[in-house]
C-alpha cells in the first residue's frame, strides 16, 4: 500500500512514519509513504497557500488552488482521498480495515481554520479521529496511517492479526502477563501455567467478558 500526505508541515511525518511497525512494514515492500506539500504548488512571489475567509471573521483559510493542484499531482484511479477533520464520520477499526484494502490512500491534512468549502467534491471520505478540535490533520492522518498499515496482509505476525479480530468482534482485549512470574507480590493466574489450551482460551474469553463490562460497557450493549 502506498501511502501520501499533503501537508504543509511534511517535517512532522519522519518520526512517526519510519519507527517501529511502520519501520518494518517498508522494509518489507509491504508499505511505502510520502509528502506532497500544498506550498509548493503555488506561483505567486510569496508562494502564498492561506488567505481570510470571505464574510470575515477570525483566522486563515487554506486556499483551494495549491491544495487542488498537490491532491491531483499523486491522484490515480486507484487513489481513496480523504480528508482529516472533525467533522468527518469517527473512524474505527471498521473504517481501518477498509482503507487498508486499497491500493493508494491519499491522506489531505488541513491547517488554520480550514479549507474552501468548494475543494469538498475532491475527497471520496471526511474522516474525524474524534470529536475535539487540533491545529491541523497531520496528527489524525499519522493515527489512521497506523491503524491502516498495521491490518495490511503481512504486517504483523500470524498471531496478532487474530488480536485486532477480537477488537472488532466486540470484546477488549484480555489481560496479559510475562515474566517474572511473580511481581511485588502479584502472582499471575495459575491457569496461565496449566498447558490447558482449551482452559486458557475459557479464561480469556471470561477475562475479556469482565473487563469489556467494566471498562466499555457500551460496547456490550452494541453487541
Ligand atoms: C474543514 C475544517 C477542513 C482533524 C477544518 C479542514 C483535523 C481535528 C481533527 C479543517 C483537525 C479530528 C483545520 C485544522 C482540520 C482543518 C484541522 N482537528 N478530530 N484540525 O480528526
Amino acid at each position: 500500500m502506498r501511502i501520501d500526505f499533503v501537508t504543509l508541515f511534511p517535517g512532522m511525518f519522519p518520526s512517526v512514519m519510519d519507527a517501529s511497525m511502520m519501520a518494518r512494514a517498508q522494509e518489507k515492500g509491504l508499505v511505502s509513504w510520502g509528502c506532497v506539500n500544498p506550498r509548493d504548488f503555488t506561483t505567486d512571489k510569496h508562494h502564498k497557500v492561506d488567505d481570510r475567509p470571505f464574510g470575515g471573521g477570525p483566522g486563515m483559510l487554506m486556499m483551494a488552488e495549491p491544495l487542488e493542484k498537490a491532491i491531483k499531482s499523486i491522484k490515480t484511479k486507484n487513489s481513496k482521498v480523504v480528508l482529516l477533520s472533525p467533522q468527518g464520520k469517527t473512524f474505527n477499526d471498521k473504517t481501518a480495515l477498509r482503507f487498508s484494502r486499497e491500493e493508494h490512500l491519499i491522506l489531505v491534512c488541513g491547517h488554520y481554520e480550514g479549507i474552501d468549502e468548494r475543494l469538498m467534491p475532491l475527497f471520496h471520505e471526511e474522516i474525524s479521529v474524534g470529536d475535539y478540535v487540533l491545529t491541523g490533520g497531520e496528527l489524525p492522518s499519522m493515527l489512521v496511517a497506523d491503524a491502516v498499515a498495521r491490518l495490511v496482509p503481512g504486517v504483523l505476525k500470524k498471531e496478532d492479526a487474530a488480536v485486532s479480530e477480537s477488537f472488532t468482534g466486540g470484546l477488549l482485549d484480555f489481560p496479559q502477563y510475562t515474566r517474572p512470574r511473580v511481581w511485588k507480590g502479584r502472582e499471575v493466574p495459575e491457569v496461565l501455567f496449566s498447558g490447558d489450551h482449551a482452559k486458557i482460551a475459557e479464561w480469556r474469553l471470561n477475562a475479556a467478558r469482565k473487563a469489556t463490562k467494566k471498562k466499555r460497557p457500551d460496547l456490550l450493549e452494541r453487541a
